[in-house]
């Protein structure tokens, strides 16, 4: 195999590898995907798929995982048909609704597949098959017993409760509503070419609406667009975009808006909340989103996450910050922000 295809591996019920493929095939990037593990190549630091393999200098292949700063890393390496922004305030909230993605809209991509028995059973019974399709029937009807319980034993970590379940459903059926009335006017969440931001909330997306029962039927019952949405993102790699085809701070649609309030009303509270349980060190996290009361264990990733959009934050110049900030304004997005000691 050449090694001029870029290894990662991953598999098809993990949204961040739906994610990663499909910026993979937008990008036009030559790639092998790999849907077992590989003993010839090496293993991550941290057990988690998708896995990148890169070349070292001396030509010795090393594991990454991270799809966020992966993407960062492939907008240098590969520069033709970027998915960041040029603009760096619009990158900045293209970085803001990737997180919002990758953090938030998972909670519901993994609370909706473990809660309801429709889904843990077709969870369970089909996921297994990933690793490997030949294995017999009573092989896998353990698989499904095990793997079922060990991901059920896991709906805490992402604060998926019997309190939180409902602010997860609501905030996942608002966030269909807010997508669909965008999409009335643009092709992608980042206007008329997709951001890192659309492949984020596209990966979690092709479980919600297009795989787990429960929550595919509110998109199927409510949001059509959606769920078409969902079907042309996975393959953008034959799709022309324009050099200025991103939303701009400056013409931003209310809708676009509209959708940064709703990621104030539930990511931004629970995020600060979860770095405040970090920064006290208390055992729980305690807020209210939406009036209803939000109760998780401390998630030591999630407060790195609020660290490094800071940080993003941080390196605008002041005429970007600006625009930012002006553009986050009563949205709620603005509390996640702490301005620079220069201020
Ligand atoms: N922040 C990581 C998250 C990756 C992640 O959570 N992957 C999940 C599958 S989608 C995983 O590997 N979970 C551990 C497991 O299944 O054992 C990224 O963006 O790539």
């Amino acid at each position: 195999m050449s090694n001029s295809l870029l290894p990662l591996r991953g598999s098809p019920g993990s949204p961040y590898t739906r994610k990663m493929l499909a910026v993979l095939r937008f990008r036009q990037i030559p790639y092998r995907y790999l849907q077992a593990e590989d003993l010839t190549l090496p293993k991550p630091k941290v057990d988690l798929i998708p896995i990148f393999y890169f070349p070292d200098n001396t030509g010795e292949w090393v594991a990454e995982v991270d799809s966020t700063p992966i993407i960062r890393r492939l907008e240098e390496e590969y520069p033709q048909r970027a998915v960041i922004p040029p603009e760096p305030a619009a990158a900045f909230i293209n970085y803001l609704i990737e997180d919002y993605g990758d953090e938030w809209l998972t909670k519901a991509m993994f609370h909706y597949r473990w809660y309801y028995q429709d889904d843990i059973g077709m969870a369970g019974s089909i996921l297994p098959h990933y690793a490997d399709v030949t294995q017999s029937d009573d092989v896998m009807a353990k698989m499904r017993d095990i793997f079922s319980e060990r991901q059920i034993s896991r709906l805490y970590v992402v604060g998926s409760n019997d309190t939180t379940a409902p602010v997860i459903e609501d905030s996942y059926k608002r966030f269909l509503a807010c997508l669909n009335e965008h999409l009335k006017q643009y092709p992608y969440i980042m206007g008329h070419r997709p951001g890192s931001a659309d492949f984020a909330c596209f990966g979690q997306l092709t479980q919600l609406v297009q795989f787990d029962p429960t929550p595919t039927k509110v998109a199927v019952k409510s949001f059509p667009r959606v769920h078409a949405w969902v079907s042309k993102m996975e393959d953008l790699s034959g799709v022309e975009v324009a050099e200025d085809g991103f939303i701009t701070c400056d013409n931003a649609p209310e809708t676009l808006k509209s959708l940064l309030v709703e990621i104030g009303r539930t990511y931004v509270p629970v995020m600060l909340a979860n770095a405040e349980a970090f920064d006290k060190n208390l055992n729980t996290v305690e807020t209210i989103v939406e009036g209803k009361t939000w109760v998780q264990e401390p998630f030591a990733y999630q407060a790195k996450c609020l660290q490094w959009l800071r940080i993003e934050y941080g390196r605008l110049d002041q005429d970007d910050r600006d625009k930012v900030d002006s553009m986050l304004a009563g949205t709620g997005c603005e509390k996640l922000l702490v301005k620079p000691d220069n201020q």
